[in-house]
């Protein structure tokens, strides 16, 4: 059922170069990267574009696994939008956390009132199968409703943070499929998102856009997110606090690829953060057939990160 996709890889480390090809899924299209790390494993689930689409033709979710980040090996789909019930089209960016031996994985799925809402599919094994244990979308709360990222607290404190064009979050009970309190929403300003240029748009003042990434580094939060205006690049913001006030801090990845959206996805694994992110580097690529590359990513001593530029080799 496992395929090894890069076994000519294994040339380059040989020559002492430890590093993958980019972009490094190369058997399917696949876009909307979000790594997990769990038992010294990096678990990569992705998005993924059929072939030949003009528009986002997306029907099911991948898993590609790795020990070394050079050699990947794919798993195939772990979950469908088929798998919920209520589901009726767009497998879009998902994100897959562990807590307490659960895997639970957030997607965002159109159900069959053509309304955007976010699932929760739960599993005891990282590679599924993800069962959706509520038979109803999590999040139900406007059209929105795309790309979630999950974050527990330190302290235990679950978030969900989602949307486009503005960032929503809510605390998610232990349970981690049902949610606490109201849902909030970060203010859409200047300082927290950095001012968009180029195009004067009451509904995008600032350059976010979508797919929100939390990560956690030296007792400093980081939001990372798709930024406009398109094609779009990667920003980010930092904030003492997972609830913000957050402060823009810039551009890590500048718009280039190919692709008119782009997706971050941060991880720590050995000792190393690696910058995860999507473009149209594949033969046949397009904005509707990316591809998921990485980057590994520095930062500076204030914790700034240093800007990466796409490679391809
Ligand atoms: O993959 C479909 C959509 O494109 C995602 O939800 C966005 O983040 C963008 O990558």
């Amino acid at each position: 059922r496992y395929k090894k996709i890069t076994t000519f890889i294994l040339f380059i480390v040989h020559c002492g170069l430890a590093s993958a090809q980019n972009p490094i899924i190369q058997t399917s299209y696949t876009a909307d990267p979000a790594p997990m790390v769990y038992h010294d494993k990096l678990y990569l689930y992705t998005s993924h574009d059929e072939d030949e689409s003009t528009w986002f033709t997306m029907n099911d979710w991948r898993l590609y696994t790795t020990e070394d980040m050079v050699n990947w090996t794919d798993h195939g789909a772990v979950l469908s939008y088929t798998d919920f019930s209520w589901g009726k089209m767009n497998a879009w960016a998902p994100q897959c956390i562990e807590r307490d031996g659960k895997f639970y994985m957030y997607v965002p799925v159109t159900d069959r009132d053509n309304k955007n809402g976010i699932g929760v599919a739960v599993a005891d094994s990282p590679y599924g199968p993800f069962i959706d244990p509520l038979g109803k979308p999590l999040i139900s709360n406007s059209m929105a409703d795309i790309d979630p990222t999950a974050f527990v607290d330190d302290d235990g404190q679950a978030y969900l943070m989602w949307g486009n064009p503005v960032c929503y979050y809510v605390k998610l009970n232990e349970d981690m499929i049902s949610i606490q309190g109201e849902i909030e929403q970060f203010p859409n300003t200047v300082e927290s998102f950095g001012k968009r240029e180029g195009e004067e748009n009451p509904r995008r003042p600032t350059t976010y856009e979508e797919g929100p990434w939390l990560y956690k580094r030296n007792g400093l939060y980081y939001m990372f997110f798709a930024a406009g205006p398109l094609p779009e690049h990667i920003g980010y913001a930092t904030a003492n606090s997972v609830t913000g006030p957050w402060k823009y801090r810039g551009v890590v990845m500048p718009t280039e690829g190919g692709a008119f959206t782009n997706h971050p996805g941060v991880v720590d694994f050995r000792g190393n953060t690696y910058f995860f992110y999507h473009n149209a580097a594949l033969p046949g690529g397009s904005g509707f057939t990316r591809s998921v590359a990485v980057e590994k990513a520095e930062f500076e001593k204030d914790g700034s990160i240093v800007q990466m530029k796409m490679t391809d080799g």
